[in-house]
């Protein structure tokens, strides 16, 4: 007999279909739209293969050789390869890949490098800053100040002399370089002999950028003078959800305490099948990552482009709007972040509001970014950026009904939905019904 407030084995299948029935639905809607969220990817078939192999069932606490569970021969085989593969592709001497996203690798930077009341150099919120450098955020949890940088908002980037001002009086031990909104390089060649002045570390969050970086298509930041690099391992990058730790140093202090900081520091067992499917991903960037990282750029480029001669206010248009994947639109005159970015999606156009500088609410954002490191593994290229920014110019200057565009959206996409640029490039991307089982 089933107890008071449990569920029989009825109620267990209809909710596990009704699950089914909700990512199937999720992967259909996908399938048919143009996904822009910068931050966003998808993973090759070899990849997501491993996610769903037995290393998800493991534990392997430590470093390969050094662990705390038996059986982990084949596992400490992959995250060797995989710690040699990231060290090869971003050309430094140390990698850790066991956090297992960004923002956890923030905090491992941050367990390793600070102590509480430390003061961090960052970016504000407002100026493009990930949440992790927020005191509700990473920051807060370890305790660091927050020592902001002065940002020129006209050109995206850093105010080089101010900020060179803030950083002698200010001193913060450690200076983040980072951006969820990651339109331009960072000044580091500038800033980084300010930073061994003041005997403060540099650190890179990559996580945007990272196959930029892979690449050649962006800076090269622990070659700029920045000691370590924390990134996510799905964005432009396109591997798993998953995180990383990158350092341009040799001394075995400093390895130990990033190491620790990864574990125990933040991480108890990292997720294997995760890890293993990163070092495919970075398998694949090695042979494919300059013409991907080539055309991601371009792509974000041309987009720019198009939407500005078709009205949109496209930030950085001095700049040539980006040199990243991503855009910056201020769409007050449309109505707003919020409005815009609804209205998009109801014709199958992914986006997301994001705040802009000068933005007074974080609720009611007067932007929305756009991003092209999906649509660009889908095989798009400037042909299609510019029939996207007609799109956007139908719906949100000329009155067309969703409906209408999200079937423009629709009959555009039919034509790009197997994965490019990967090991079993032009398998179906959206494979909902691997994922979920037979119907
Ligand atoms: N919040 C993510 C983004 O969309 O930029 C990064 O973690």
């Amino acid at each position: 007999m089933t107890r008071p407030g449990r569920a029989g084995p009825a109620d267990m299948e209809a909710t596990v279909q009704r699950i089914r029935a909700a990512v199937q639905a999720h992967s259909r809607f996908f399938e048919g739209a143009i996904p822009l969220i910068a931050s966003e990817n998808l993973l090759s078939p070899y990849a997501k293969e491993l996610l769903i192999s037995d290393f998800h069932s493991r534990y392997a606490e430590g470093l390969p050789g050094e662990r705390y569970y038996e059986g982990n021969q084949w596992v400490d085989e992959v995250e060797n390869l995989c710690l040699q593969l990231a060290r090869d592709l971003f050309r430094c001497p140390f990698a850790d890949v066991r956090p297992i996203s960004g923002t956890v690798a923030n905090l491992a930077v941050l367990k390793a490098l600070t102590e509480p009341g430390d003061r961090v150099g960052s970016n504000r919120l407002a100026d493009g800053a990930h949440i992790s450098s927020a005191s509700f955020g990473a920051f807060g949890l370890r305790g660091v100040k927050p020592v902001h940088y002065a940002f020129d908002p006209v050109r995206m980037q850093l105010d080089v002399d101010a900020t060179i001002k803030i950083l002698r009086t200010e001193r913060p031990r450690l200076c983040l370089f980072g951006l969820s909104l990651f339109l331009f390089p960072f000044p580091l060649k500038e800033l980084a002999p300010v930073l061994q002045e003041i005997g403060a570390v540099g650190w890179y969050d990559g996580a945007h950028v990272l196959g930029l970086i892979g690449g050649g298509e962006f800076q090269d930041p622990l070659h700029e003078g920045m000691t370590v690099l924390s990134a996510s391992t799905h964005k432009t990058l396109p591997g798993p959800q998953h995180g990383i730790l990158l350092g341009n140093t040799e001394d075995p202090e400093l390895i130990h305490k990033l190491q620790a900081g990864a574990f125990p520091g933040v991480t108890s067992n990292h997720h294997l099948n995760a890890m293993a499917a990163l070092a495919v991903s970075l398998a694949e960037h090695r042979a494919f990552g300059e013409a991907y990282a080539r055309q991601t750029v371009l792509n974000a480029r041309t987009l720019g482009q198009a939407l500005s001669e078709r009205g949109f206010d496209v930030l950085c248009a001095d700049e040539g709007f980006t040199r990243s994947h991503t855009l910056a639109v201020r769409v007050e005159r449309e109505g707003g972040g919020e409005a815009c970015a609804q209205a998009l999606i109801r014709s199958g156009i992914v986006t997301n509001k994001n705040l802009l500088p000068g933005d007074k609410s974080p609720r009611h954002p007067q932007g929305i970014r756009l991003g092209t490191p999906e649509v660009t593994r889908l095989g798009m290229k400037e042909r299609e950026m510019v029939r996207i920014a007609e799109l956007f110019d139908r719906l949100l200057h000329r009155g067309a009904p969703p409906e209408d565009v999200a079937r423009e959206a629709r009959e555009l996409k039919s034509g790009f939905t197997t994965l490019q640029y990967c090991f079993g490039a032009g398998e179906a991307a959206y494979r909902y019904y691997e994922l979920v089982g037979r119907n």
